[in-house]
């Protein structure tokens, strides 16, 4: 079976599809795509003037993907790739976002899906995702380092596909932002932002931006800048962090599985890791909600924290290039959103007057 899409037309396909002669996919080879990926690079020039940078920022808008975050397009990949070598069940553990990806790709591929999630630590709209698209959803006793372990364990009896970044082709798939990111710049940035979790994105970018500089086309090659959450910031810190607590779920992670390829990617492109505080991330989080109309999800204004930081602390020359990933749409977490935006609706009663006095008039 090849792919069930019509393939006439200038519709994009997903990014198997788009990108398939930098990822390990034969004309054979079984696609399961919901047409994720051709993202948004989204300016956002009024974020720049209000902390008082100098650079120019692009945001690659990953909340429109299928399921709303970033991981569809390692999900596409390794459910394609699960699907190709006959496996029937596929297994993760998660902070919420990789499983709402992983259901909703093994329900179009007709796989059995079953998802750990950290028992009430992940956001609502991640659950409502997982529930909905027929996942066997267990929440674990424990925090995601432990239920990933346990997923590791699954994966060595032979019977289910662990489809968490630890599954190469999930880094492979990953890679096609940086793919997008150069195409629609028309060039690489000067400097890469992105929120650090379990550190499979950070590899995937940095895999990405190195491979289109070597098929020549891209011209250069950005330093990577990551950025953990205060409460879970192991590679910052150089340990594993037993108890990781931040407001981010998505990146509350106290034992990275790609912590050597992350710190690689780092040295390899002179980047820089750093950690925010939950208060720097809520900050960001409202900021850029209210300057340009984008809203993500705590785990992604991270980065942006991080960005404030590097502004304020000279680290940015005037002029530079900057993208940064915002990894999951902010209706994801609908708790951290009402909480944050730090006033509530006006009851009034149903007549013009009532509202001209709310207004000002
Ligand atoms: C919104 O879903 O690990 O450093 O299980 O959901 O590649 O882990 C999510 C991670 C950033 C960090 N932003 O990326 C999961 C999970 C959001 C995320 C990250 C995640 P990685």
């Amino acid at each position: 079976m090849n792919s069930i899409q019509p393939q006439s037309g200038n519709r994009w396909r997903g990014v198997v599809h788009e990108f398939r002669q930098y990822l390990p996919v034969t004309d054979s080879t079984p696609i399961i795509s919901l047409n994720e990926g051709n993202t948004q690079l989204v300016r956002a020039d009024n974020f720049v003037k209000a902390i008082g940078g100098e650079c120019e920022l692009w945001l690659k808008y990953e909340g429109i993907n299928p399921t709303c975050s970033f991981k569809d397009r390692g999900m596409t990949m390794a459910v394609t790739k699960a699907v190709e070598r006959g496996a029937q069940v596929v297994v993760c553990a998660s902070t919420g976002n990789t499983s709402a990806s992983a259901a909703a790709y093994a329900a179009r591929a007709k796989l059995k899906c079953v998802v750990l999630l950290p028992n009430g630590k992940i956001a609502l709209g991640k659950l409502a995702q997982s529930l909905m698209y027929g996942a066997t959803t267990i929440a674990v006793e424990g925090n995601f380092d432990e239920a990933l372990r346990i997923v590791r364990e699954l994966g060595e009896t032979g019977k289910i596909e662990v489809v968490n970044s630890i599954n190469p082709f999930r880094i492979e798939g990953q890679k096609t932002a940086s793919f997008e990111i150069c195409d629609q710049l028309g060039r690489a940035p000067d400097f890469h932002f992105l929120p650090v979790g379990n550190a499979g994105n950070i590899t995937a970018y940095w895999r990405g931006f190195k491979e289109y500089y070597a098929a020549k086309k891209s011209d250069r090659l950005p330093r990577m800048f990551g950025f953990q959450a205060a409460g879970s910031a192991p590679i910052v810190d150089g340990a594993p962090v037993a108890d990781p607590h931040t407001v981010a779920t998505a990146i509350r992670i106290g034992n990275p599985a790609s912590w050597q390829q992350a710190t690689a990617a780092l040295k390899e492109s002179k980047g820089h890791i750093d950690k925010v505080t939950d208060e720097e991330i809520l900050a960001a989080y409202k900021l850029i909600a209210r300057t340009d109309g984008i809203f993500v999800e705590p785990a992604s204004a991270a980065c942006l924290a991080g960005l404030i930081k590097c502004v304020k602390a000279g680290k940015i020359p005037a002029g530079s290039v900057i993208t940064a990933t915002m990894t999951g749409h902010g209706l994801k977490d609908p708790d951290n959103a009402i909480k944050t935006a730090g006033f509530e609706p006006i009851v009034v009663e149903a007549t013009k007057d009532a509202v001209m006095k709310v207004i000002g008039f």
